[in-house]
This record gives structure tokens, C-alpha cells and sequence, in this order.
């Protein structure tokens, strides 16, 4: 078996997989100020994975009003239990620690079921009839580190006393943890050194739930931080699981970054799939040096990495099911019929912390390509749509349209720390929009007597976490805003 990662490409951080009684290998990942929230993927073989909804779709579970962009939803656990998929999360905008479950993969999720317990980064384990809850915080007596309780899962409620298990192997930022029952030991998984260049996934393992915990030997037991120039990086924040034919392995964060020297990244944290074995002490072997890399082939029960690659160009279309929405939208403001879709503005801007009428996809791959055709007659006066790749409220390029009389005005704006600069804008009828992209640069396009015209572009690096902060990644969409709420109709070429 030979493979090639990021197994899942574009902003999907923070993963965590299960695998149910049919076979299949279920994972999410957090979502931040986006909703719906918490996107679900299915995969038979945890190399091909196919985006089959998300764990929270309805305002009642999740408010994500005004929040702050890299807000809201953090990192999620699934698991699932006799029948039934737990997913649960910490929303930081909000009432902290919840889970929902549902027994239909395929159907709605529960309403929240808050756990009245801090810290980010929740997980559960269940173990025989107990199940414990653990996360990143304070215990009863006020220390830090991974914390664990146990749970009545029906209801949420804490059963007993929180206590610290582990703070860790002495780097920063402790998050992330996992707790699994393999054979006669607890193995707690946790990220350290930040989800950033240090990133790294350290293991422990006790006899007791309650620990005390032992640390692996050779901790960490993955990260890319000494990988300088290699393109992956940030390798942390892991969660492990067993296939049908017993083999272990491992999904994780890290990100492919941009440059050698002085290297950022703008596409976000995506998923990487490792292969693990279990060495002759019962400690896990990450891959075959303890690092993340493009890609894996398995052979001889070991494994061999597959050397830097080339990642193909990315075309940018629209799903409704990978559908991302800023916030809280009012789904009365969308309709899409294949690939024509139409956008209902508000008052709401794409320069504001609201819910602008914006429907996106994330970007997979620095080189690509998105072109949409506005309909010139569903511009009205008054209305700015247009086309967008956006990190944030402060942070995006656009391609925007705007009715001058008998024809459009198309200009470029670039959007850098909340400043909107102008680039290039015509005059023109044929309101066909474009933007490609290349892992240094983006370029706008608006289109005047049969040609495309260049309106400007600027460095990819002004959108990157690096620059901008957050923990997210592009989304390019299509946006809408109008005070007056006149419809602008895309086609998605
Ligand atoms: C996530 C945590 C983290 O909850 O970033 O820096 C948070 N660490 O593990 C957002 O992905």
C-alpha cells in the first residue's frame, strides 16, 4: 500500500477518527467562526475520505453570532459506542464543553449536551461500563494540565473528582489528549510545543486510568520540528486507530508550508495519515522515523516515507456539502440549483464580524484556478458581490462587482489588517471573474472585449496564519451584500 498525504487537504484541522461496526473509518475536524460546523468525513480505507456532512448544522446547537474570527468551535473527538457516534468539543465562544451524538451517521445530530468541566480540546474513552471525559484545563484543585473525570454519558454529568494526569513531558501548550484502553495499559496521546513549527504528539501510558502516567521513552514520538525546509511542518495533535486487519494508525495536523527560509502558510492545517506500530515495549513507533511526511509505502510489516512531491493544480468548485458559511447565516438568503448560485445580500458586509451572505470551499492546493460568471442582470444598484479568497473579516482578496449605470464597475481589493486597498478596475459588461492562485501570489481577473484583464494580485503571504493570526485557512467563495436585498446570481465556471 502506497499513499500520498495530506489525506485530507485544505483547512481541516484538528482531526479525530473512529471506525464503526460497518467497517467504515468516520472523522472530524474543528471549524472555528464557520458553520455549519464541525465537518464529518467517511472513508473505507482512511486514504480516499469523502466529506458526508457536518456534526452541527442547526442554530439551536451552535450560535456562532458575532464571534471572533479563529473563534467558536475548537478541536472535536469522535468516538463511537455500541451504535451510537459521540462527537465532542469545546465552544470557546460560548458555554465550553458539550457533546452530540446520533445513532445515523448519515441523519441530524443531538442537541449539545454540556459537560460542566473547562479546558479545550475534550475527549471521551469508554471503557466497560464507565466513561471518562478528559481535556486540556484545571482539575478540582486548580492544576494545569490533562485533566480527567469520569461521566454519565446520558446526561453530562461529572461523576466523581477531576484530577491532572499528566502535564505533559515538559513542552508548551499541552492540548489535544486521548486516552485509549489497549490490552493492559491507558495510553494517553497529547500534542505539545504549540500548533505551530514546535508541534509534536507525546505518548504515556499507566496501569490505571488515574495514572500515574510514565513517559514514552522516545517522546516525542512525532513532530517535524527539527525538519527544517522540508515543506511538512507542524506535525502534532493526534489521534490513533486500529483497521480491520489490525494494523494501527495515526491522523494528525501539520501544514505544508511556503519557502525555505522565512516559510509561512496560508491554506491551513490539514489532515496527515501515519502508519504505527507498536515496538517491543508497547510503545508507539510513528511512521518510520517518528515524522509526518507526503506520503507513505507499506511493506514488510515497516514502512517507507515518500520523498518531497509536487501537488497537482486545483480547479475551485462549489459543494453544497463542503459548503462553508460565516458565522450565523440565514439559509433564506441561498439557493443553489447545480452549479448556479444565487446570494441574497443583507446589510451584512464582508468586512464586518457579521454574517454576510458568502458561501465558500475551501482551497486544497497553492496552484489553483476559481472562475465565476455573475449574471449582469441580477446586479442591481447598490449591491457589492463579488468573488473572494478569504482568511478572515480583516484579511481577504476580491474580485468585486458594482453597477455604474448600463454597465459594472470590476475592481480588485486587496483586504490586509482590516485595510482595503484598490488595484485595477474596468468598466464593462462581460462580468466574468477570476482569481488564481500560486503558493507565492494570488492575481485577480475581471474580463472586458472577450479577454481576461489583470486587476492586480498581491503576495499569498499577507493571508497566511503567520500574518493574520488565526487558526484557520482560505475559503474562496462568492459573497453578496446589499442594504436594499437584491439577489446576485454566480455561475460557477
Ligand atoms: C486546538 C488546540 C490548539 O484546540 O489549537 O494550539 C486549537 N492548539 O489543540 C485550535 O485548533
Amino acid at each position: 500500500m502506497k499513499y500520498i498525504n495530506p489525506v485530507i487537504r485544505g483547512f481541516y484541522p484538528d482531526p479525530s477518527v473512529c471506525r464503526a461496526d460497518d467497517g467504515y473509518f468516520y472523522l472530524v475536524c474543528s471549524s472555528f467562526q464557520f458553520f455549519p460546523g464541525l465537518p464529518l468525513f467517511k472513508s473505507k480505507d482512511l486514504v480516499d475520505w469523502e466529506q458526508i456532512g457536518h456534526c452541527i448544522t442547526r442554530t439551536s446547537q451552535l450560535d456562532l453570532n458575532g464571534v471572533d474570527p479563529s473563534g467558536g468551535l475548537f478541536a472535536p473527538t469522535i468516538r463511537y459506542h455500541k451504535g451510537r457516534f459521540y462527537v465532542v468539543v469545546t465552544n470557546t465562544s460560548g458555554d465550553g464543553n458539550f457533546y452530540v451524538y446520533t445513532d445515523d451517521i448519515n441523519g441530524e445530530w443531538s442537541e449539545p449536551v454540556l459537560v460542566d468541566r473547562g479546558g479545550i480540546d475534550p475527549s471521551l474513552l469508554f471503557d466497560g461500563d464507565k466513561v471518562y471525559f478528559m481535556s486540556n484545563g484545571e482539575d478540582d484543585s486548580g492544576e494545569n494540565g490533562v485533566s480527567l473525570c469520569e461521566i454519565d454519558i446520558e446526561t453530562g454529568k461529572v461523576l466523581g473528582p477531576c484530577k491532572c494526569i499528566s502535564k505533559g513531558s515538559g513542552g508548551r501548550f499541552l492540548e489535544a489528549p486521548h486516552l485509549y484502553h489497549i490490552g493492559e495499559y491507558y495510553y494517553l496521546l497529547a500534542a505539545e510545543g504549540g500548533t505551530e513549527y514546535g508541534h509534536t504528539e507525546c505518548m504515556f501510558r499507566s496501569r490505571e486510568p488515574f495514572g500515574p502516567y510514565e513517559g514514552c521513552p522516545h517522546n516525542p514520538i512525532l513532530t517535524n520540528r527539527h525538519l527544517g525546509g522540508y515543506m511538512v511542518q507542524g506535525a502534532g495533535h493526534a489521534d490513533i486507530v486500529q483497521d480491520g486487519n489490525g494494523q494501527w494508525w495515526m491522523v494528525n495536523l501539520a501544514f505544508r508550508q511556503i519557502n525555505m527560509w522565512r516559510q509561512f502558510h496560508h491554506l491551513g492545517r490539514e489532515v496527515f495519515l501515519e502508519p504505527v506500530f507498536f515496538d517491543e515495549n508497547g510503545w508507539l513507533k510513528v511512521g518510520s522515523d517518528g515524522t509526518s511526511r507526503c506520503g507513505f509505502e507499506l511493506e514488510n510489516g515497516g514502512c517507507k516515507s515518500i520523498p518531497n512531491m509536487e501537488y497537482p493544480a486545483y480547479k475551485w468548485s462549489f459543494s453544497k456539502k463542503e459548503a462553508c458559511y460565516i458565522r450565523r447565516p440565514d439559509y433564506s438568503n441561498y439557493s443553489f440549483e447545480g452549479n448556479v448560485l444565487k446570494l441574497k445580500g443583507t446589510e451584512n458586509r464582508l468586512n464586518s464580524r457579521g454574517n454576510v451572505t458568502f458561501a465558500g470551499v475551501r482551497q486544497k492546493e497553492f496552484d489553483c484556478t476559481a472562475e465565476v460568471e455573475v449574471n449582469i442582470n441580477s446586479v442591481s444598484e447598490g449591491m457589492r458581490c463579488g468573488l473572494t479568497v478569504y482568511m478572515d473579516e480583516n484579511d481577504h482578496y476580491d474580485v468585486v462587482v458594482e453597477k455604474n449605470g448600463e454597465s459594472c464597475t470590476v475592481s480588485g481589493i486587496i483586504n490586509i489588517g482590516g485595510v482595503a486597498l484598490a488595484t485595477n478596475k474596468i468598466e464593462t459588461n462581460e462580468l466574468k471573474l477570476k482569481i488564481e492562485g500560486q503558493a507565492q501570489y494570488y492575481k485577480l481577473y475581471g474580463f472586458e472585449k472577450g479577454q481576461w484583464v489583470q486587476l492586480g494580485g498581491m503576495e499569498s503571504k499577507y493571508l497566511s496564519s503567520e500574518v493574520c493570526e488565526g487558526f484557520t485557512g482560505i475559503i474562496i467563495g462568492v459573497f453578496c451584500e446589499d442594504e436594499k436585498g437584491g439577489t446576485a446570481e454566480f455561475t460557477v465556471k
